[in-house]
C-alpha cells in the first residue's frame, strides 16, 4: 500500500429518502408522512384548540410579541359563533408542544437532511383556515420576506390536520426556486405578493401539497406558493417553522420576531457566513399583525 491513502467509507444516515431529497431540489418542496409523533400530534391540536376558543371572546387582533404587536391575528368576519382565528405569531414562546416539535421532532431532522448538518431556527407560527373563514394567501417567495446570505433556508410546514384538496392546500409552482427573485413591492407599496400577472402565470402549473395530519411539506423559501380559501367543513392547521442552514446570516430584522430566533437546532454553530450573489428590494416589517394585514391592502 505505499504511497496510497486509505479511505474509511462513511455512511451518512437520513431520515428523508433519496427520492425524496431529489424531489425536494427539483420541485423545490416534497410532502413527507410522520414529521411528528402522534403525542406532539395530539399536543398541537389541543392548544390550537384552546386558541380557537379563546379568540371568541376577542373582536381584534390581541396578545402580544417582543416587538409589541398582536401574537393572535383575527380574519375580518371573526365572531363568537363562526371564529376566524388565522395566524399565531411565535407559538413556540407561549406553548411547550409547540417549542417541543420546532425543536425536537423529525421535522428538523429532516431539514438537516437537506440543508444541515447545521441548522437555526429563524421564526415560527400557525396559519389556520378554519371552517366558514375567507383566508387565503397570495402568490410570493419566502425569501424577498426572509433574506439570508445564501438561500439554504427551509419553511416547513407541518399539517396539524389532514390537509385536503379541499381545505385551501398549500400550493407551489415545481421549479420556480431556480428562476428570480420576485419583487413583492408595486406602486411603493410593499404588498407581500408578486403582480397579477405572474400569479396567473404561477397558478397555471401549480401543484397542490396535501397529506394526512403529522405530514409536513418541506419547502424551498425560494419557491412560489399560495393557498385558497378552506372550502370543507374542517379546519386546516399549519404550523411553519423557517429553518437556516448555520451559515446562512439573516439580512435585517425578521418580521415575526421570536425569543429563539438564531437558535441552533442541529449541529453545531460554525460562526461562518456564506454568501451568494442576488439582488432584491428589502421587504417591510407589517404594521398590523401578520402579512395577511399587508397581502390585503393595509400596513
Ligand atoms: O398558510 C398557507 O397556506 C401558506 C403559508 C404562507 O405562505 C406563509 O405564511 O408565508
Amino acid at each position: 500500500m505505499d504511497g496510497q491513502l486509505s479511505f474509511t467509507r462513511c455512511e451518512i444516515m437520513t431520515i428523508l429518502s433519496t427520492q425524496q431529497i431529489e424531489t425536494f431540489w427539483r420541485d423545490g418542496a416534497v410532502v413527507v408522512p410522520g414529521a411528528v409523533s402522534e403525542g406532539q400530534l395530539d399536543k398541537l391540536k389541543a392548544d390550537m384548540a384552546g386558541w380557537v376558543e379563546e379568540s371568541r371572546s376577542h373582536g381584534h387582533a390581541y396578545g402580544q410579541t417582543l416587538d409589541g404587536r398582536p401574537r393572535f391575528d383575527l380574519e375580518p368576519g371573526h365572531s363568537r359563533k363562526v371564529p376566524a382565528l388565522r395566524r399565531v405569531a411565535s407559538p413556540t414562546e407561549v406553548s411547550p408542544a409547540y417549542h417541543d416539535v420546532a425543536f425536537n421532532a423529525k421535522l428538523a431532522d429532516m431539514v438537516a437532511d437537506l440543508i444541515g448538518p447545521a441548522i437555526r431556527f429563524h421564526h415560527a407560527k400557525v396559519n389556520s383556515k378554519l371552517p366558514g373563514s375567507a383566508t387565503v394567501v397570495k402568490w410570493h417567495q419566502d425569501f424577498p420576506f426572509d433574506p439570508h446570505s445564501n438561500d439554504d433556508v427551509i419553511t416547513a410546514l407541518l399539517f396539524v390536520d389532514d390537509v385536503t384538496p379541499d381545505n385551501g392546500p398549500l400550493m407551489i409552482s415545481p421549479g420556480s426556486h431556480k428562476g428570480p427573485l420576485y419583487t413583492l413591492w408595486h406602486d411603493g407599496k410593499f404588498t407581500g405578493a408578486v403582480s397579477e400577472d405572474l400569479a396567473a402565470r404561477f397558478e397555471r402549473d401549480a401543484v397542490a401539497c396535501h397529506g394526512p395530519a403529522g405530514s409536513a411539506c418541506l419547502m424551498h423559501s425560494r419557491v412560489a406558493h399560495a393557498s385558497s380559501h378552506n372550502r370543507s367543513d374542517g379546519p386546516r392547521t399549519l404550523f411553519i417553522v423557517t429553518y437556516a442552514a448555520a451559515d446562512a446570516q439573516p439580512i435585517g430584522p425578521i418580521a415575526v420576531p421570536s425569543v429563539h430566533a438564531g437558535a441552533m437546532v442541529r449541529g453545531e454553530d460554525t460562526r461562518h457566513i456564506r454568501s451568494i450573489a442576488f439582488d432584491m428590494p428589502l421587504p417591510e416589517i407589517p404594521k398590523g399583525a401578520s402579512f395577511f394585514v399587508q397581502q390585503a391592502g393595509g400596513e
